[in-house]
């Protein structure tokens, strides 16, 4: 905590904007050593690290050589700083690498399978199976847009070598309309900004892709560090709900347990930061039903969220269903 109140200080001289977090907290509000003796407010949850789960162990066991993979991705389109014309962004991406038998596909039994992540903007990620058609990103707004994508396993672990992320920058002219409802690619409704039922609900697209909510891009700078927060995301239900894990993506960005400058913050539910000093996932267990909101920072020795275009502090909601 010595770290955190200094940040703090640090940090409440410079942004007030970031004064809610960090070490602002109000005392006990979650700290919870000593909520023995106290009412327990509803939702409260003791969250702690534990290992990588057996189940997860167990599961790259049974795939052979594939967690050794090293798997590269291209971005054949959009075409880097390409202009393009009409709401519908195709993209079409190129998989090389070792590869030691990865390949992105969804098993219709399990409804699982190796997949890539896409991330339009800051949103948070979907998910392309089959790499031989098109993902389509539906209603993309007018302007400019980053488009992110990396590999991941099933249990959407990410690859982290070199050349497997990928971001292009494009822009859209004629683009979607921020009034329609966000759906998945199944046309249910995930978001409506009009609270109205779900208008595309009818034939599933043959393509995989998704209907995107009004977003644009971040002044991201390439050549500077940059978090890339990839889990968790959406509904976790029964058994994917304990525990949960954090994954993300570092570009230009050693942290220090890999013998870097940087270190990544994060925080359920505005409670204590934490931090990760070394670039690999690790499951939070201990989660209560509902709604959770986990922040994830890239912070350089000071404590201070590096900038790069807003994305190097993501803030994303969840739902666990017990
Ligand atoms: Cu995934």
């Amino acid at each position: 905590m010595r770290i955190l109140n200094k940040s703090a200080l640090f940090l409440a001289a410079g942004l007030g904007v970031t004064l809610s977090f960090a070490g602002c907290q109000p005392a006990g509000q979650n700290t919870n050593t000593t909520a023995t003796t106290q009412a327990t407010p509803p939702g409260a949850q003791n969250l702690s690290v534990i290992p990588r789960p057996p189940k997860v162990a167990d599961l790259m066991k049974a795939r052979g050589e594939q967690d050794q993979a090293l798997p590269t991705l291209k971005i054949v389109s959009p075409a880097k700083d390409a202009t393009l014309n009409g709401s519908k962004v195709e993209v079409k991406l190129e998989l090389g690498g070792d590869l030691k038998g990865y390949l992105p596909h969804k098993d219709p039994a399990t409804q699982k399978g190796n997949h890539i992540h896409v991330i339009l903007d800051n949103q948070p990620y979907e998910a392309y199976y089959e790499l031989g058609q098109p993902f389509e990103l539906r209603n993309v707004t007018e302007g400019k847009h980053t488009l992110r994508v990396f590999p991941s396993r099933p249990w959407h672990e990410s690859y982290k070598n070199e050349g497997a992320f990928q971001m292009v920058t494009f822009t859209v002219k004629g683009g979607g309309d921020a009034t329609r409802p966000t759906t998945t690619n199944t046309g249910q409704t995930v978001a409506s900004p009009t609270k109205s039922p779900a208008a595309s609900a009818s034939a599933t697209p043959a393509r995989e892709g998704k209907d995107y909510p009004a977003s644009q891009a971040g002044n991201v700078d390439a050549a500077k560090p940059l978090l890339t927060y990839s889990r968790p995301k959406g509904e976790y239900k029964g058994e994917d709900a304990d525990p949960i894990m954090i994954d993300f993506w570092l570009l230009n960005a050693k942290l220090q347990g890999d013998g870097g400058d940087y270190r990544v913050r994060y925080s359920v539910d505005d409670g204590p930061a934490k931090f990760l000093e070394k670039w690999e996932p690790i499951w939070l267990s201990g989660w209560t039903g509902g709604k959770h909101h986990i922040k994830l920072e890239l912070v350089d020795k000071s404590g201070n969220v590096v900038d790069n275009g807003g994305y190097n502090s993501t803030t994303r909601e969840i739902t666990v269903t017990k």
